[in-house]
Formats: structure tokens, C-alpha cells, sequence
């Protein structure tokens, strides 16, 4: 197994990515904030099989955390996810300091407006920016063919793939499906902030998109029935729902007067101090033209 190279300057990454083009490598990029599980590998190995030179970024970003946020207690096991770079085959990784990305003095951000501000955007006001900027940043300093992201934050893949048509940027975003422990809860970072309780009840969220499934392959087609029926199903749950959302998966927008094309469910719960978020995307068929 050999280890990535660990790199914590951004002129160091330069020359790494210009060296691996020199031999002809195509370079992808998969950005994390660490504290990498099965999910993050998931697309750690889809880089690595569909690409010659694998730069990993593990960076706990302030910008996309509110004020009220977990930003300091984010857990940063930096040895144990070089461990993982290596058993995934990363070429390199990227971990910067901070004062790095954001020297003193810093002011410049992208917004990706409306999209921004929808779902996860109204109860973390500010995120997506951070979002979108550290992302534009890290394609900066990389300069990949090929960017990997997770269908687990559906509305950061939308932001970041308008990002990327919007401004022109010369990189194919590839987005992985969704790793999940064997109940169905979402593979994420911040599962481990779960009491033994809470974490009982987490598969909620999946059941919750499972059910509202059911529905719409039963032929319901009223976007306020559906998200109804999320709303029941994680009530019974006791963890508090911030939103649950039956959406055009592109757009994010709401779908009037009835669900068709492609249907973002999403939903987000509070279970104590930790937001947990999942969504499935279901593919509503044309209905026939009325003879
Ligand atoms: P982080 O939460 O570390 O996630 C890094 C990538 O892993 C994201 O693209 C995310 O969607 C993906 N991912 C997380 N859990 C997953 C799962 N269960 N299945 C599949 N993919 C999963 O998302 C971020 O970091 C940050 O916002 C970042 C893009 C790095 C910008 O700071």
C-alpha cells in the first residue's frame, strides 16, 4: 500500500498536478472535510478507477459553518484518514491550514443565487456560499478533469454543478450514489454525535423517503400529499424535522400543480444539537395525453 504524498501548500499542489500531467495523467479531485467513512471511500474508488492522478482535499471549511454551528468540534482524525487515502490508493493529499485558504484580508465569495437559499440553504443561511467558494477555490488549485461528489448532499451537488456551467469551468462534476449502514441510515460524519438512542431512531429519515416512494409509485401525484406523508412518518419519530420537501430535482423548485419528470425527496431532522439530512430521487413517468 503506498501513502499519498500529504500536502499542506497550495504551490505544492500546483507542481504535484503539473508533474502528473507531464506524464499525461488525467487528474480528478474528491473534496472532503475528513473524517472519512465508507461513503467518502466510495467515491475515493471511483476516482481511482476512473482516473490517473487522485487528489483528496480534507479541510473542515469555517465558511460553510454558521455561527452556531459545529465547526469546533468537528472531528479531524487526520492519521486515521491518511490510513484510508492510502487503502483507496490517493495519489494526494491536500490538507491545508485554514490561514491557507483564507489569509487575512480575504473577501472575495461565490453565490449561486436561489439555489443558495432553498431546502438546507433556509436553516443555514450563509452555507452554500462557503460552499460554492471553497469548492471554486480547491478546482482552482487543483485544476481537475474530473471532480466526485456524493448524491448524500443533493442540493450541494445542484449548487456545484451550476457553479460549474454558470462560471464555465472546465471540470466534469461526477456525482456517486448514496452509502448506507444496513438500516438505511445515511453514511455521514456526524452519525457519531448520536446517542445510542438517537441513533435508534435515525433510520427514520430513509423509511420516511421510503414510504413517500410507496406513495407516488402507488400513482399519487399531489406534491402536498407527499410531503405530508414525510412529515408523518418522522413526527412518529421524535427527532424534529427542519424540512421534508417533494421538489424538481434540478431546480430544487416546488412542482405544480403535480409531481412529473424527476423528483428530489428530501428531508432534514434535528435529533438533539445534530441535523442529520437524506433524499432519493424518484422518476415520475409521463402521464398520457387525455384522449
Ligand atoms: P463531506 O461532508 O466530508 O463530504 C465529502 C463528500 O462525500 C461529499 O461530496 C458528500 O456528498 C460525500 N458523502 C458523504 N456521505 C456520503 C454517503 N453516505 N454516500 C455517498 N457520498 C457521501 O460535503 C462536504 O464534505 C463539503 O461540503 C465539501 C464539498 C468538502 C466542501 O467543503
Amino acid at each position: 500500500m503506498t501513502q499519498p504524498i500529504v500536502l499542506k501548500e497550495i504551490e505544492a499542489v500546483r507542481q504535484a498536478v503539473k508533474q502528473a500531467r507531464q506524464r499525461g495523467a488525467r487528474v480528478s479531485l474528491v473534496p472532503t472535510m475528513g473524517a472519512l467513512h465508507a461513503g467518502h471511500a466510495s467515491l475515493l474508488r471511483a476516482a481511482r478507477a476512473e482516473t490517473d492522478f487522485v487528489v483528496a482535499s480534507i479541510f473542515v471549511n469555517p465558511t460553510q459553518f454558521g455561527p452556531n454551528e459545529d465547526f469546533e468540534r468537528y472531528p479531524r482524525p487526520l492519521q486515521k484518514d491518511l490510513q484510508a487515502c492510502a487503502a483507496d490508493g490517493v495519489d494526494a493529499v491536500f490538507a491545508p491550514e485554514p490561514a491557507t485558504m483564507y489569509p487575512e484580508g480575504f473577501r472575495t465569495f461565490v453565490e449561486v443565487t436561489e439555489l443558495q437559499d432553498l431546502l438546507c440553504g433556509a436553516s443555514r443561511p450563509g452555507h452554500f456560499r462557503g460552499v460554492a467558494t471553497v469548492v471554486l477555490k480547491l478546482f482552482q488549485i487543483v485544476q481537475p478533469d474530473v471532480a466526485y461528489f456524493g448524491q448524500k448532499d443533493a442540493q450541494q451537488v445542484c449548487v456545484i454543478q451550476k457553479m460549474t456551467r454558470d462560471l464555465d469551468l472546465p471540470v466534469a462534476v461526477r456525482v456517486c450514489p448514496i452509502i448506507r449502514e444496513a438500516d438505511g441510515l445515511a453514511l455521514s460524519s456526524r452519525n457519531q454525535y448520536l446517542t445510542p438512542e438517537q441513533r435508534q431512531r435515525a433510520p427514520v429519515l430513509y423509511q420516511a423517503l421510503q414510504q413517500a416512494r410507496e406513495l407516488i409509485d402507488r400513482g399519487e401525484r399531489n406534491p402536498a400529499l407527499v410531503q405530508k406523508a414525510l412529515e408523518d412518518c418522522l413526527a412518529s419519530s421524535g427527532g424534529m424535522a427542519d424540512y421534508a420537501a417533494a421538489v424538481d430535482a434540478e431546480t430544487l423548485r416546488p412542482l405544480q400543480p403535480r409531481l412529473r419528470r424527476n423528483v428530489l425527496l428530501a428531508v432534514a431532522v434535528r435529533f438533539g444539537a445534530t441535523r442529520l439530512i437524506d433524499n432519493i430521487v424518484v422518476r415520475v413517468p409521463a402521464e398520457k395525453a387525455p384522449r
